[in-house]
């Protein structure tokens, strides 16, 4: 307890009062200059009101934080895979999982004018006509030769190879992904052949955002790392004590969303153990429980897990199975979802992913790089899929329903993984890149990540204003937009 605080407390204690254990956390987080001329004045005022104890609701009203009761905090998981993961077996449940892949994007897409141009590959290879049709399937080949392009699509009907020879066209070629769901504009060429004129993406349709009603703000996080050496807990404690504070958006503040790699986890890389400071995935959710403890109750905690969390490490994950730390499910406030999921904060629509494709694209994808996550997040959304790539870093599990179709349109789409905190638009959607709470690690050193820890980002439900707080106390440490 600091000086100023004792020399308080004794002032109240002095003059016969009693202090609540609530009261006494809110005067723990309030500014020491203003300790005693608060406490003088509570003491004043409920002596003459013959009432000798300091509750937190006198400290609230004093200093004008009293939480609104107004402010909603309606939480609704709208899609979780926790209870839809079935898993099929070997090549039946990929073929069942590209079929529905196949089958979700193409009703999408049918949303657009040229739909009703579509063929099926089988019929496409026996036309004869000499009008522009469409096609559509999954990218199964893409390569560049001699300054043409060639694209392998493939659909239930079949696979079909076209050539893309326009210049800007071939760019937009470069870009796209393995397994990834495309529609071509396309026509028979001279000798047989057929030339892809149009390259079109199920992506995302303009539409209005839907807003909370109240004034509720949300605080995206992720990447914590909790039981890593790295982990900044004193920073990430700060930001938990500043939740409690009087500050007028801290007041607001009825959501945290965590976007999975909430622990370090055990066995994820070689010799992780020597970078741990709590050897077990149990002392490290306890750690995270205790941490999550000193959250203000009225704050609703969603937490997803990612790459280093327990559950399977293929996608769609579940949540972090309630074996490991029951308590952290049976907690009012805390809604624990699989990855990925979507949810409804006040009627506002949050995507939230892990975001391990993030590696795979940045790797394949000519203009993409961890230091900018949101255009490759904009990347996924044209692709309307959270991980295109089969077959690559990111594990896929088969299952008989392709869970990372993007099938609703969000107002904001959070992802973490890459420790790079970043904001952005596209098409009216917010991009919440949440960054981390873990230092740069000696991984990242090498491979010359550079990660943006400590910055909380926090949102305006009802005016989708962004605010962040920034815990790190390097001044080259700032958030991107
Ligand atoms: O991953 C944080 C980022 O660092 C993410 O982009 C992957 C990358 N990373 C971390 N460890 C490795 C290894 N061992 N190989 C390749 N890439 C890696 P996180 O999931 O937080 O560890
Ligand atoms: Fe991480
Ligand atoms: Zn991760």
């Amino acid at each position: 307890m600091n000086k100023e605080l004792t020399v308080a407390l004794n002032y109240a204690l002095h003059k016969g009062f009693q202090i609540h254990p609530d009261a006494f956390k809110i005067l723990e987080n309030v500014d020491v200059q203003k300790l005693e001329k608060i406490i003088k004045e509570i003491v004043r005022e409920k002596t003459r009101q013959k009432l000798f104890q300091i509750s937190q609701d006198d400290l609230e009203t004093y200093l004008g934080i009293k939480d609104d009761p107004s402010l909603q905090s309606n939480v609704k998981v709208l899609s979780d895979p926790t209870t839809k993961i079935t898993t099929g077996e070997g090549v039946r449940g990929y073929n069942a999982l590209f079929s529905s892949r196949f089958n979700k994007l193409k009703r999408i897409i049918a949303d657009r004018p040229e739909s009703r141009m579509l063929k099926s590959i089988a019929s496409a290879k026996t036309t004869k006509s000499e009008d522009d049709f469409y096609v559509c399937g999954l990218v199964s080949q893409r390569n560049t030769e001699r300054n043409i392009t060639k694209l392998v699509l493939e659909d239930p009907s079949g696979s079909f190879e076209g050539v893309v020879f326009a210049t800007e066209l071939q760019k937009t070629a470069g870009t796209l992904l393995n397994d990834q769901f495309v529609m071509t504009r396309t026509s028979l060429g001279k000798n047989s052949g057929f030339i892809i004129k149009d390259i079109i993406l199920p992506d995302m349709p303009d539409q209005a955002t839907n807003k909370s009603e109240t004034e509720a703000y949300a605080v995206f996080l992720s990447d914590l790392h909790i039981g890593s050496k790295y982990f900044m807990e004193e920073e990430f404690a700060e930001f938990v004590s500043w939740l409690s504070s009087p500050d007028p958006i801290a007041r607001k503040i009825r959501f945290i969303l965590i976007g999975g790699d909430v622990v370090d986890g055990v066995g994820i890389y070689p010799n992780q153990d020597k970078e741990l400071v709590c050897q077990t995935i149990e002392e490290q959710l306890k750690k995270t429980e205790e941490l999550i403890d000193k959250i203000p109750k009225n704050v609703k905690i969603i937490i997803m897990p990612g790459n280093h969390d327990p559950g399977r490490r293929a996608l769609p994950q579940p949540a972090i199975p309630e074996k490991y730390n029951s308590s952290l499910w049976k907690r009012e406030n805390v809604v624990m979802v699989g990855n990925p999921a979507v949810l409804s904060l006040n009627g506002v629509k949050v995507m939230m992913f892990h975001g391990q494709s993030i590696d795979d694209i940045v790797k394949t994808t000519p203009g993409l790089s961890y230091d900018k996550p949101t255009n490759v997040m904009k990347h996924l959304l044209r692709a309307r899929h959270l991980s295109p790539i089969y077959g690559s870093q990111t594990p896929i599990a088969p299952e008989m329903q392709d869970l990372l179709v993007i099938e609703e349109v969000p107002d904001i789409f959070h992802v973490g993984h890459v420790h790079r905190a970043q904001l952005d638009m596209y098409k009216g959607i917010l991009l919440v890149n949440s960054g981390s709470w873990q230092k740069q690690t000696p991984f990242q050193a090498s491979v010359g990540m550079t990660p943006n820890p400590g910055i909380a980002i926090m949102v305006n439900l009802k005016t989708f204003q962004v605010f962040h707080e920034n815990y790190n106390s390097n001044s080259d440490n700032i958030l991107q937009s």
